[in-house]
């Protein structure tokens, strides 16, 4: 049962309001004076709290309580927690040695600062830029990462430099091959890393992905015709505040500055039981590690949830093209970093889409046949980290499916490379002069399961041939092969990583709710084939760094406010120890069998760039499935109302009766069949 949501209270679960977050502001302004504001964000309930109060909406109401984090003038990091209704500083908390997140503020303040400073102005110089020519350079200022040289106690960050010599070419064409440190606190540059090997700025022609571009080299193919999605009677989902109904789908959409979008509470009714099947889903982190290792390359593994945030680097989505059809959007609300709020309008959008057949058959006997289409519902929220865009889609399917998909775009990080030099193998050339170093992207999804239940068990599965040899009694013919199930019991046993030679997959059960035809637990299956390991090798920085990303699945007991797997404050850490995950599993002996559990799933792809990939990166998809198995008693869908539907007695009887609710905007694409209509255009005013 989902407890009532007060058209005057928010649900607890929604993310502060610009109001809270303002007041938040204002009780710690008027307690501590002024402090840089870097987060003030929903500190989320304790789930035994949140739980009782979904299941009896008479319980204690969770509290609003937001969760701050401030750097005071001189760089001092405080770690605090607001009760908003009391008004009460419950926490406060200095903290030693750890940088919390760059915000959007910090990062844009660096280009300026190296635009003025003499030590930037004279390598621009010796790279062959005029010192007129300044307000052409440009960096992204990454933070450092972890450099040995300087620690963690002052905040820094490393400027990549680039010079642009049109505000509208390509930013990453031209990069610049020296690396200014610049200290946040002092906001000044302390520091350029300088190559032994120089790169002067390449004299290649641009080229560019902008309309001048495209016409400069060509001009855009003018073959395409409109394509428009339309729902004539509007959308099929309903949202009460941030809560959703689809399809028998109901759940709560957070969003938060570090890891976007968090769906909570999701429940599927099946057949008038709503049964629970996910606490919390969100993307909880990731790492971008670089493969080249020479220096300060090795400073570029980029965690961008945990250093920079996906939610604050989330875009604001326009209506037709980043979602196209009927959309619902939600805003975004965050701090400023001098106390004020500001708003992300369309962070988030909601919508559905035709999703192709949903089942169909047809008999080879009598020509009778079923045909059911899909549809799907998309949440979708864009974040731009620096050169790359992803978009994080949460889809969901009428089957029960839940599939998280990620597309990767944007523009490669590039470094500078004189004509016919060695790359290496580390990096590819993919125009003149620009020289993309190869790079994981590697994401961490946070699974909180909640299968008909709290007390849920992950088993692994892989499909292996029978042990028994050829022509033995129990495989005579060879042919026998099953799933073999291993049981995770301990936190230590669910270290594992992803086989495709067995379908690996990680079944997350519940094994007190046997299937009644097949034996077997009540499961969600997560389904998930691109699984690269990761490639910096044990004790590298960034293995230390990113605990996570060492293995495909980690499962740990439930706790509250363990939600990031590389630490909560992730710049600057050095891996000693590492934070997050490995201090969570400890000696790995917990049990994890039928109890409240989280499962980590690191997933992604190995990117060796191509010349395709520049300027600008056609999008890659990466996708994953959460499947019901053994779940529903059988397929969920088959009252979803079939497009064509004619059975073998209605064959039989000429076709009377037949169901055929295909829609009547579907028309033959061609009037002549062949391909060209009579005028010699292509068709598209034909009708059949
Ligand atoms: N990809 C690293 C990054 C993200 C945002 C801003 C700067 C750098
Ligand atoms: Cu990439």
């Amino acid at each position: 049962m989902v407890g009532a949501s007060s058209d005057l209270l928010p649900h607890p679960l929604d993310p502060l309001s610009s109001v809270e977050i303002q007041s938040a502001i204002d009780l710690v302004k008027k307690a501590h004076g002024e402090l840089f504001f870097n987060v003030v964000s929903l500190h989320e309930p304790r789930k035994a709290e949140m739980t009782k109060w979904l299941e009896d909406p008479s319980a204690p109401r969770p509290a609003r309580i937001a969760d701050v984090v401030v750097i005071a003038p001189g760089g001092k990091v405080y770690d605090g927690l607001v009760d908003l209704a009391s008004g009460t500083i419950t926490k406060w908390e200095l903290l030693d040695g750890l940088q919390p997140i760059i915000t959007m503020e910090e990062l844009v303040a660096v280009e300026h600062v190296c635009r003025k400073d003499p030590k930037v102005i004279e390598q621009c110089e010796i790279s062959g830029i005029a010192k007129e020519d300044m307000d052409k350079v440009y960096c992204d200022p990454w933070t450092i990462g972890y450099d040995e040289r300087y620690g963690n106690k002052t905040r820094l960050q490393q400027a990549l430099m680039y010079y642009r010599p049109n505000v509208d070419d390509c930013q990453y064409q031209y990069p610049l091959d020296f690396c200014p440190i610049y200290d946040g606190t002092k906001q000044e540059i302390i520091a350029i890393d300088i190559p032994k090997v120089r790169r002067p700025l390449s004299k290649t022609q641009p080229i560019n992905y902008h309309p001048a571009g495209v016409e400069k080299a060509g001009g855009y193919r003018d073959n395409l015709r409109p394509i428009n999605i339309t729902q004539p009677d509007g959308v099929s989902f309903k949202v009460t505040g941030r809560e959703i109904e689809w399809q028998n789908w109901k759940f709560h959409i957070g969003f938060n500055y570090r890891e976007g979008i968090i769906l909570n509470n999701i429940t599927f009714n099946d057949k008038g039981n709503v049964r629970p099947i996910f606490y919390r889903l969100s993307l909880t982190e990731m790492v971008v590690p670089y493969g080249n290792p020479e220096h300060p390359h090795q400073r570029k593994h980029a965690f961008d949830l945990g250093e920079y945030g996906a939610g604050y680097m989330t875009n604001s989505l326009t209506l037709g093209c980043d979602c196209k059809g009927s959309i619902h959007y939600l805003d975004a609300e965050f701090p400023t970093r001098a106390g004020g709020t500001r708003t992300i309008k369309n962070a988030i959008c909601i919508h559905e889409e035709d999703s192709g057949i949903l089942f169909k058959h047809s008999d080879f006997r009598d020509d009778s046949v079923i045909v059911t289409r899909a549809r799907k519902l998309i949440i979708q929220q864009i974040f731009t980290a620096a050169n790359y865009e992803y978009a994080i889609q949460w889809i969901f399917h009428q089957d029960g499916t839940i599939q998280p998909e990620i597309k990767l775009t944007g523009i490669l990080n590039t470094y500078a490379m004189n004509p016919n030099e060695d790359t290496h193998g580390w990096g590819t050339q993919v125009y003149p002069g620009v020289n993309a170093h190869n790079h994981q992207h590697l994401f961490c999804l946070r699974i909180d399961p909640n299968v008909d239940g709290p007390n849920n068990t992950v088993f692994m599965a892989d499909a292996v041939p029978s042990d028994a040899p050829v022509g033995s009694p129990e495989n005579y013919y060879g042919n026998a092969f099953s799933a073999k199930r291993t049981k995770f019991s301990t936190v230590g046993e669910s270290v594992t990583d992803y086989n495709g030679a067995t379908s690996r997959t990680w079944d997350i059960c519940n094994t007190n709710k046997l299937h009644p035809y097949s034996g077997k637990p009540a499961s969600y299956k997560l389904v998930s084939r691109e699984v690269p390991g990761l490639l910096p090798k044990e004790g590298s920085l960034v293995w230390k760094r990113a605990g996570f990303a060492r293995h495909a699945i980690h499962v740990t007991k439930y706790q509250d406010d363990q939600l990031w797997p590389a630490g909560r404050h992730v710049p600057q850490t050095s891996g000693e120890p590492s934070l997050g995950l490995p201090e969570w599993m400890g000696d790995g002996s917990e049990s994890i069998d039928n109890t409240d559990i989280v499962l980590y799933h690191t997933f992604g792809v190995t990117h060796i760039p191509a010349p395709e990939d520049f300027p600008i990166m056609p999008v890659e998809p990466i996708t994953l499935l959460l499947r019901p198995r053994n779940f529903f008693t059988n397929n969920p869908v088959m009252d979803v109302p079939p497009s064509f539907c004619s059975t073998p007695s209605q064959v039989a009887a000429n076709g009377t009766g037949v169901t055929d609710a295909t829609d009547k905007l579907s028309k033959l694409a061609f009037t002549n069949g062949n391909g060209c209509c009579a005028n010699g255009t292509n068709g598209t005013n034909g009708t059949s």
